[in-house]
């Protein structure tokens, strides 16, 4: 008996500055409407879901900043996500800017269950860009300035009657975030973001920005025998042009469905959750075939170091 999870990438067009979260709210919960009409029983949001990509820009003023930050969760504009997960039966995952009661800044995604309650949550980890006001961009990617490093590590937990993970955008191109959620036996991998086509240090890249998403969410998808689905926030927001090309990947690491448009998009497939099995007795049964013991240097060095001369 297959275990089949009927699941929605919710891909988000462009928010704009000046979008308050309620509006945003709304776009989401006629998606989850619509998800509904496909008996689809989980919902994949982006990742910075309920405002615009604020590290495109150079801030110094830290009300200003926080401002983008949510300090509650479920808050009031967001509680009507969580009813709607009740009423209708279906999970989410939700990628939001979380400001904790501390006063640490993470880029954080939750995973809530068919009755509303939040079962994960997750703190990226990987974060891409820089710290510093770099002017000669076209625009800013400031992760490392307004977030701090995740500090959760990346769980699994049992619901939704399979295994689930989750990562955030920049995560989904390290093979390591895989591989820590295939080592504890994931399924279905979760992850939203927000890419700029262009990227500044290395526009020879653009051309290659859409190959690069499917390149990467398809190999940890196969080499861990585990879905993943990545939703994307996208179009031009802000004057700066976000990709689209969210994608249903298949434990075979089969795009199996993919976004068509970069505006609000339902992007669904049927699930089946036992189609990694066989590729975990055999290609990838990690008990048997991984050598841990040669892997030391994975762990141990951060940066590359090249062979003496
Ligand atoms: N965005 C981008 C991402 O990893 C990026 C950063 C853009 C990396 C282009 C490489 C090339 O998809 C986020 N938010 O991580």
């Amino acid at each position: 008996m297959s275990r089949i999870l009927t699941v929605a990438a919710a891909q988000l067009g462009p928010v704009a500055r000046s979008h308050p979260r309620s509006q945003v709210v709304g776009r989401m919960l006629s998606m989850m409407e619509q998800a509904r009409g496909n008996g689809v029983g989980l919902i994949v949001f982006p990742e910075l879901a309920l405002t615009t990509f604020f590290p495109r820009w150079y801030m110094e003023d830290q009300a200003a900043i926080d401002a983008f930050f949510e300090r509650e969760m479920p808050s009031n504009e967001t509680r009507p996500l969580f009813e709607a997960a009740a009423r209708f039966g279906m999970g989410f995952y939700l990628g939001y800017a979380e400001l904790t009661p501390e006063g640490r800044h993470f880029n954080t995604s939750i995973l809530v269950d068919r009755s509303g309650r939040i079962v994960g949550k997750y703190r990226k980890i990987h974060l891409p860009g820089h710290a510093e006001h770099e002017p000669w961009r076209a625009f800013q990617h400031l992760e490392k300035r307004y977030f701090e490093v995740g500090n959760l590590g990346w769980g699994v937990w049992r619901t939704l009657g399979g295994n689930f993970g989750m990562a955030i955008c920049n995560d989904r191109r390290w093979p390591e975030t895989y591989r820590v959620m295939g080592l504890q036996d994931v399924e279905m991998v979760l992850l939203g973001y927000n890419t700029p086509w262009h990227n500044p240090p290395a526009p020879d890249h653009d051309r290659l920005s859409e190959f690069h998403n499917q390149l990467s969410m398809q190999g940890g998808a196969y080499a861990n025998a585990t879905w993943v689905v990545g939703t994307a926030k996208c179009g031009e927001e802000e004057g700066c042009k976000l990709l689209g090309n969210s994608s249903i990947i298949a434990p075979t690491g089969e795009v199996v469905a993919r976004a068509l448009t970069e505006d609000d998009e339902l992007v669904i497939a049927r699930c089946d959750l036992d189609l990694g099995l066989s590729y975990k007795k055999s290609t990838f049964n990690f008990a048997r075939h991984r050598q841990p013991d040669q892997y030391q240097m994975i762990v141990e060095r951060t940066g590359a170091e090249p062979p003496a001369a």
